[in-house]
């Protein structure tokens, strides 16, 4: 309760800012896209982390105006980085899946790449197995995305006791392999063997794969031995301010 009042508040008086994560090539190393993901500075709590608070918005139903508050946010600042002669990079958002069957959520994604005038092409929705409970919807609702031009990735991927029989029906680009199986590529032979299987498995399907949670050169070796695709961890950056984020685009430039 006192952390529902908090959210609404927060949201009215601007406590919310956005981090970016960077992605990278794994074989160029350069950073090819990013993660947008929202920090909260609570005027008394602190910091309090979306670990925390993410469900409690989506119980609330308050992850709906948060949501779209931090994808127009993405969608702009992505917008400004091109605008200032980088790179255009790929911007992954997350909506959760309370999000995700909002009747509207196409012309919220439609109206925030309009108002920031970013090509739909650089904007990517990171969604998570939990959304295929409703399958025939999700489906429509993806297709109409596809249509126009964003990528679609799935998050946690490996970690939603759903069937696999969706891959073949959801038009995604991309699976995001979960941080937990990443952490243990090598002290653990079963997660070693089931992250090389989900890379293969997904070059099968025609998909890139990105591996969460990198923070060692040793899980990026065996990630590049097994040509997955991009990775993303602490091993290249935490999150961090857009400000700091330009920097490290200024480098590779
Ligand atoms: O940034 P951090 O690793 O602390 O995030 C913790 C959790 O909160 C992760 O599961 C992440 O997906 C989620 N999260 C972070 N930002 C957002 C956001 O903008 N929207 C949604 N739905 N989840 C987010
Ligand atoms: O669920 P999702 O994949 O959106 O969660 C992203 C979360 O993972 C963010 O909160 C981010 O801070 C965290 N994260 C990103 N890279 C690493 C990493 O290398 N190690 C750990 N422990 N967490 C990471
Ligand atoms: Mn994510
Ligand atoms: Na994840």
């Amino acid at each position: 309760m006192q952390l529902e009042i908090g959210l609404r508040k927060g949201l009215e008086r601007g406590e919310f800012n956005v981090c970016y994560q960077p992605q990278v090539d794994v074989t160029t190393g350069k950073v090819i896209g990013m993660e947008a993901l929202i920090r909260w500075q609570h005027p008394e709590l602190g910091n309090v982390s979306p670990a925390d608070f993410i469900p409690i918005a989506e119980e609330t139903g308050l992850i709906i105006p948060i949501g779209e508050w931090v994808l127009r946010e993405a969608c702009r600042q992505n917008k400004r980085w091109q605008d200032a002669g980088y790179t255009p990079l790929r911007m992954a958002v997350n909506i959760s899946s309370r999000q995700f069957q909002q009747s509207n959520l196409v012309e919220v994604v439609r109206k925030a790449l309009k108002e920031s005038d970013l090509d739909p092409q650089y904007l990517e929705l990171e969604l998570t197995e939990s959304i295929i409970q409703d399958s025939k919807y999700a489906i429509s609702t993806m297709h109409q995305l596809k249509a126009m031009g964003i990528h679609l990735s799935i998050d946690d991927f490996g970690t939603g006791y759903s069937s696999l029989s969706y891959l073949k029906l959801f038009p995604i680009d991309s699976l995001k392999i979960d941080q937990s199986f990443t952490r243990n590529i090598h002290t653990n032979l079963k997660d070693a063997a089931l992250v090389q299987t989900i890379i293969s498995m997904a070059h099968n399907l025609d998909l890139k794969v990105i591996a969460e949670g990198v923070e060692t050169k040793d899980q990026l070796d065996f990630l590049q031995l097994r040509k997955c695709n991009e990775a993303q961890g602490f091993f290249f950056s935490r999150p961090v301010s857009a400000e700091q984020l330009s920097d490290i685009l200024q480098k590779q430039s």
